[in-house]
């Protein structure tokens, strides 16, 4: 009887460490475990159609009739999907002294919430394909399905999804007039980056709300071609390395590796240069890089007639967009 209550004593202690053990053990790894948030699954047949319905209006050259009813489908859309639209309108003086009727259009989830992130492109198309192998194109318009509607296509998607399902964070979608209206290549030889960005430039001086401020910000440019290869831009590298840390290893997360290469490549005078230097918001540049292309980097089609539905691929649009939304839902 005495060995059988001690042996009853015994295993009660041991039991009680292992608990105590298991309790511990508990505690410890419940602080490793990762806080999983729901990431909405990004429809690039959505995005595809966006791009389509932008690009029938016709090409967007700011001052065309195309351009203006472009501009009221996107605004018509940001609202569609549950955003605060603002425009701005603003008379900007290109280079050749073309006074520009401009529309900056921004969407906004969460106005009220200080913690934001701002996500730009740009929705004007280029008024001449300069680059065109073939030189009586060159004082045509360019149609910019990937050099204008892809990123804004991207951007309207997130925002359906986001009138969905809303993340922590506030959101600003900021689609940019008036960024493609750089100097002609055969006119001016001098090359000028005031030139362009004219609506990024006109944002970043004037904010849609006094005192703007994001955590970060993303530019999309050029972000629906086939066979895309994204790498780590020099002035984002330069003004927001961690921006582009967090970007390209969400995209390694969900496989798109092969679009998301993780190396640095040189600077493009985009959007977000701008940005980055007056509004001082670090923002990256999601730009393409083709290293085997011929003509241009960011692809042969660019600024030729050719930039047209063609050459836009749902597995780039994917692969961008599930990268955005993962980076975003992620943010406390
Ligand atoms: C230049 O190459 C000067 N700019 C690239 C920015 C750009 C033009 N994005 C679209 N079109
Ligand atoms: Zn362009």
């Amino acid at each position: 009887m005495k060995n059988l209550i001690m042996l009853l004593l015994i295993s009660c202690f041991l039991l009680s460490i292992e608990s105590c053990q298991w309790s511990n053990k508990d505690s410890k790894s419940a602080t490793t475990v990762e806080i999983k948030v729901d990431v909405p699954e990004f429809d690039a047949d959505k995005a595809y159609q966006f791009i389509q319905e932008q690009v029938d209006f016709g090409p967007r050259v700011p001052n065309t009739q195309q351009h203006v009813e472009c501009g009221e489908y996107i605004a018509q859309k940001l609202k569609e999907f549950g955003a605060v639209v603002t425009n701005q309108y603003a008379d900007l003086i290109a280079y050749n002294g073309t006074i520009l009727k401009s529309r900056n259009i921004i969407g906004s989830y969460k106005p009220e919430t200080k913690k934001r992130i701002a996500l730009f492109a740009h929705w004007d198309t280029r008024p001449w394909a300069d680059n065109d192998r073939n030189k009586s194109n060159h004082y045509k318009p360019v149609l910019g399905a990937n050099d204008g509607a892809s990123g804004v296509g991207v951007l309207l998607e997130i925002a359906r999804q986001i009138n969905m399902q809303a993340p922590e964070l506030g959101i600003d979608i900021i689609l940019v007039d008036a960024e493609d209206y750089g100097e002609h290549r055969q006119e001016s030889p001098s090359y000028k980056e005031e030139a362009w960005g004219l609506g990024s430039q006109y944002w970043a001086r004037y904010p849609h709300v006094e005192k703007y401020n994001a955590r970060f910000g993303i530019l999309l440019d050029m972000v629906g071609g086939k066979d895309a290869t994204f790498y780590k831009e020099g002035y984002s590298e330069h003004f927001a390395p961690d921006v582009n840390k967090k970007v390209w290893k969400a995209a390694k997360k969900l496989g798109y590796n092969k679009f998301f290469v993780n190396e640095k490549t040189g600077s493009v005078t985009d959007d977000h240069l701008f940005v980055n230097r007056i509004a001082h918001i670090p923002t990256i540049d999601i730009v393409p890089n083709i290293v085997n292309a011929q003509h241009s980097s960011f692809g042969d089609f660019w600024h030729t007639v050719h930039d047209d539905m063609s050459n836009i691929s749902k597995e780039t649009l994917k692969a961008v967009g599930q990268t955005i939304l993962t980076v975003i839902y992620n943010e406390q």
